[in-house]
């Protein structure tokens, strides 16, 4: 098997296409003969984590464990795609820190909060601005964009870059390195 593992961490407010990027990404690399998994906070929430909540503590224990989960896949020779919000630098950071030097590559969707909540497919934003949701990211709870990612995906002024095009940028990204 002529890979390298890795992890390709994505971060970002919830809406902002972390999911849809991660199943373009894991599509593209399949037609490329190259095993990845995904690790999605929401999927990973109803299994191995289902006891877990919002609450500041929960959410760090969500993003160490898929951590170290996506270090296992990393070691296996795998490229794990890891999408969660994971709002606190700091949880990134000791996930990285998991890791060989080169081998956790942040991405950050740089997507403006009012576009996310423009879209709000789930219809969690508007629970959210009613309180029906408390603690929910970005309206009554932090997130922390990095500061130096690897890759930063955000919308063209002009035109827009679509969840393919953006998962190309990432593939481009492991093709240099
Ligand atoms: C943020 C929440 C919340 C609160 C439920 N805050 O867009 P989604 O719906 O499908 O994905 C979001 C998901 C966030 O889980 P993560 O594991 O990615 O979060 S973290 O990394 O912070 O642990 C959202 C839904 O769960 N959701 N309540 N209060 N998102």
């Amino acid at each position: 098997l002529q890979q390298k593992g890795c992890v390709i961490w994505i971060t970002g407010l919830s809406g902002s296409g972390k999911s849809t990027v991660a199943c373009s990404l894991s599509r593209i690399l399949h037609s490329r003969e190259k095993l990845s998994y995904i690790l999605d906070g929401d999927n990973v929430r109803h299994g191995l984590n289902r006891d877990l909540g919002f609450n500041p503590e929960d959410r760090a224990e969500n993003i160490r464990r898929i951590g170290e989960v996506a270090k296992l896949f990393a070691d296996a020779g795998l490229i794990c795609i890891a999408s969660l919000i994971s709002p606190s630098r700091k949880d990134r950071d000791a996930c990285r820190a998991l890791l060989h030097e080169g081998a956790f590559i942040e991405v950050f969707m740089d997507v403006p909060l009012q576009v996310c909540e423009a879209r709000d497919p789930k219809g969690l934003y508007k629970l959210a601005r009613a309180g029906k949701i408390k603690g929910f990211t970005g309206i009554d709870d932090p997130y922390e964009p990095p500061i130096d990612s690897e890759i930063v995906l955000r919308q063209k002024e002009q035109g827009y870059d679509s969840p393919s095009d953006m998962a190309e940028i990432i593939v481009s990204y492991l093709d240099e390195k």
